[in-house]
């Protein structure tokens, strides 16, 4: 009876943990088509992030899902997960950079956001796009620096969808710049007139112009 008690209670201990090694240890779907090499230059895996977000991972759901353009533009736009996806595709390998010290390398694919902005049809006195996030984060680039630069909105990584701790359905690939302005869950992108907007790290002393090659601070 004892005996029986004592293999019971080991399976009870032990089968939970059986399944979760299962469950964290095996390569999903994801990990297994995520490629780790592109024109011979070594990329970071998608997992090699540390996840620091203000809130935690969002989850996103599609079907509720619309990125606006709103703000100082002709025409506001309210788009679905799909409407987006049928802008121009465009990659490449940028290496993101967080303040905290570490760097990940990674194939990124997506729009132009300045694809997005002339659908929207920008007004003159436009100067800020500012990043809304699912989680309440923002964070803001220059209209200049993203037509200088096609900066590309992300929906894969190295091949496969971006997953939900990395910013499903959309990140900022805010190239050049720390960390902190590239904005994961974006659902709303906002010309302004304010170029002085501070996003959540910004408003917390972080460097407004967010280069990599500057000041971390301001
Ligand atoms: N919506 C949202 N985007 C965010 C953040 C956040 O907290 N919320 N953190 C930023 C910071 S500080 C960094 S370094 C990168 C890190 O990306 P990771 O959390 O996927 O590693 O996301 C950025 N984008
Ligand atoms: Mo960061």
């Amino acid at each position: 009876m004892k005996r029986i008690g004592r293999i019971g209670l080991l399976g009870l201990v032990c089968l939970p943990l059986l399944l979760g090694a299962c469950a964290g240890g095996a390569p999903g779907p994801l990990a297994s088509v995520e490629i780790r090499q592109y024109e011979g230059q070594d990329l970071s895996s998608i997992y090699d992030f540390r996840e620091n977000s203000i809130r935690g991972p969002q989850d996103v759901l599609l079907e509720d899902y619309r990125m606006e353009v709103t703000g100082l533009v002709e025409r506001p736009l309210s788009l679905t997960y799909d409407q987006v996806l049928e802008l121009d595709r465009y990659s490449k390998v940028v290496t993101l950079h967080c303040v905290e010290g570490w760097s990940v390398t990674i194939l990124w694919e997506g729009v132009l956001i300045e694809d997005l902005l002339d659908l929207a049809g920008v007004q003159d006195d436009a100067v800020t796009v500012i990043f809304h996030a699912e989680d309440g984060y923002t964070s803001s680039l220059s209209l200049d620096f993203i037509g200088e630069n096609d900066i590309l909105l992300a929906y894969e990584m190295n091949e496969v969808e971006l997953p939900s701790e990395r910013g499903y359905p959309f990140q900022v690939v805010a190239e050049s710049k720390w960390g902190y302005k590239w904005v994961k869950w974006v659902t709303e992108i906002e010309l302004s007139a304010d170029a002085d907007y501070a996003g959540y790290w910004e408003s917390r002393g972080f460097n407004d112009d967010g280069d990599i090659s500057g000041s971390m601070f301001d």
